[in-house]
């Protein structure tokens, strides 16, 4: 995917608000989580003002960080085109989350649904969100999938996905292409 579109993040059109790239990722490992992510990506495909550009295979990972003792997740990535604030795309992501009966008790712990926003465009921290996502560079759960559908992206303010995955480990994250989740791109 070319990232020509997107370096259009000024309001040349008046009144329009400047289209960004957004990438988030989407994760499981509570309930029917294929069925989950599937739905989440209907939710997120039904915002206004907000286009999906790309959907990721899902992966199996092993969990990532303190909480070792959880089931694998399933993750995977939607890269979409949007005029939204980031609060706006966060506020989003956490009703979709809540439609889930997601829950807030431990921090890292396991979820019925996490939509975590990557990256908004070139926008960096914001005052409710940290841009870029503070541990997408170093999660392999994110950049694997994230790699598969822009093989030309960058995560803002580290570089080329590609370079960060090639010198990561990768062990812990399976492609599952028994799992097919579908999307209307509108492209
Ligand atoms: N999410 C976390 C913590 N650890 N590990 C994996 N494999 N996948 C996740 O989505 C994940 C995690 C906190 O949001
Ligand atoms: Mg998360
Ligand atoms: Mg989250």
């Amino acid at each position: 995917m070319s990232n020509a579109p997107f370096d259009l993040d000024v309001d040349t059109l008046g009144n329009l608000r400047p289209i960004s790239k957004v990438v988030f990722s989407l994760g499981s490992n509570q309930g029917d989580s294929a069925e989950i992510l599937q739905e989440a990506v209907d939710f997120l495909a039904d915002t206004p003002d907000l286009m999906l550009v790309e959907v990721s295979p899902v992966y199996e990972t092993t969990p990532w960080g303190e909480v070792q003792d959880q089931p694998n997740f399933l993750n995977m990535v939607v890269i979409a085109e949007s005029t939204l604030e980031p609060l706006t795309l966060l506020d989003r992501a956490h009703a979709i989350e809540e439609n889930f009966g997601r829950e807030r008790t431990i921090p890292g712990g396991p979820r019925t649904l996490d939509i975590d926003i990557i990256m908004v465009g070139k926008r960096v921290s914001e005052d409710a969100i940290e841009l870029p996502h503070p541990h997408a560079h170093e999660r392999a759960f994110v950049l694997v999938p994230w790699l598969d559908v822009d093989p030309d992206g960058e995560l803002e303010g580290h570089g080329p996905i590609a370079d960060l995955v090639e010198d990561m480990d990768t062990d812990g994250v399976t492609l599952r292409n028994d799992i097919v989740i579908s999307a209307a791109t509108g492209f």
